[in-house]
């Protein structure tokens, strides 16, 4: 899953793609690259993050979810209802909500309604304070807990099982050690039977590995960490990664693709 941010400040890649013609400019040179999935977003969501209003994300998000829909499937990626409703009227295929439905109690009824594929994440909260939230007695055993209790939500709604997606929401309401436990022990989340995704592509955990505060990589200069981590995750039976570099993406899946004796995951 390529992403393509119609955002002016998201923390990985700062509103390069802010204007509709460079998003779907970048869609299509992922697609290009080997994207299998773009997941177009209008709302950063960056610890201290301001939300923007329904109208702008919609403004945002419709004509790049539009144009890039005729050249590959597209997610939206979205925690309000109204924006995933028209973006699927605009060809998106399926629903990417960071906060698992929690956010708007209109999500479930929507993607139960539409029938389409649901990525769930784990979630404790708005961007602007959620670090604070980030109090665990098990990393692993919290996160596969507060999943399960979505996926029982969702269902009730009348969403099917199958529909749904599981992320354990890398750098959300995690610290450092939060995300490398979670890395470490990702059998429990892939356990629980439904598809993983993964979106650890740039977060601030990667820049920090083997470096000091000072010298901490910036987040343009973690697509080789954020690749070493996708083999990690692939080989453990995740179905979908979250990435801004797709080149080093194949790559990465290529060499897990060999070990397992395959070839190429183009
Ligand atoms: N991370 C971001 C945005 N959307 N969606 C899912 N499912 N999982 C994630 O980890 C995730 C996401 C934040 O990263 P960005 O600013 O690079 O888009």
């Amino acid at each position: 899953m390529g992403v393509v941010n119609v955002t002016p400040d998201s923390f990985s890649d700062g509103g390069a793609w802010f204007t509709p013609e460079a998003a779907v400019a970048h869609g299509r040179e992922l697609v290009a690259q080997g994207a299998d999935l773009l997941d177009v977003g209008g709302e950063s969501t960056r610890p201290g993050a301001e939300r923007p209003s329904p109208a702008e994300e919609l403004r945002r998000v419709l004509p790049v979810v539009e144009a890039l829909s005729a050249l590959a499937p597209v997610s939206v990626d979205t925690m309000r209802a109204e924006v995933a409703a028209a973006a699927l009227d605009a060809g998106a295929s399926l629903v990417n909500d960071v906060s698992g439905g929690l956010a708007d109690p209109e999500m479930a009824a929507l993607v139960a309604e539409r029938s389409v594929p649901f990525v769930a994440m784990h979630w404790r909260g708005h961007s602007s304070d959620m670090q604070s939230r980030a109090q665990y007695t098990d990393v692993v055993a919290d996160v596969v807990r507060e999943l399960t209790e979505r996926v029982e939500a969702l269902t009730a709604a009348g969403v099917r099982p199958e529909a749904v997606v599981l992320d354990p929401g890398f750098g959300f309401a995690k610290h450092g050690e939060h995300n490398w436990e979670l890395l470490r022990r990702l059998d429990e989340v892939v356990a629980l039977g439904h598809r993983v995704l993964v979106g650890t592509s740039r977060k601030t955990f990667l820049g920090a590995v083997g470096r000091t505060a000072d010298t901490a990589r910036p987040p343009l200069e973690r697509d080789v960490v954020t690749a070493a981590t996708t083999v990690h995750v692939a080989r453990h039976g995740v179905w979908c990664v979250r990435v801004h570099d797709v080149v080093a993406t194949v790559d990465a899946l290529d060499v897990v693709a060999a070990l397992h004796g395959f070839g190429s995951a183009r």
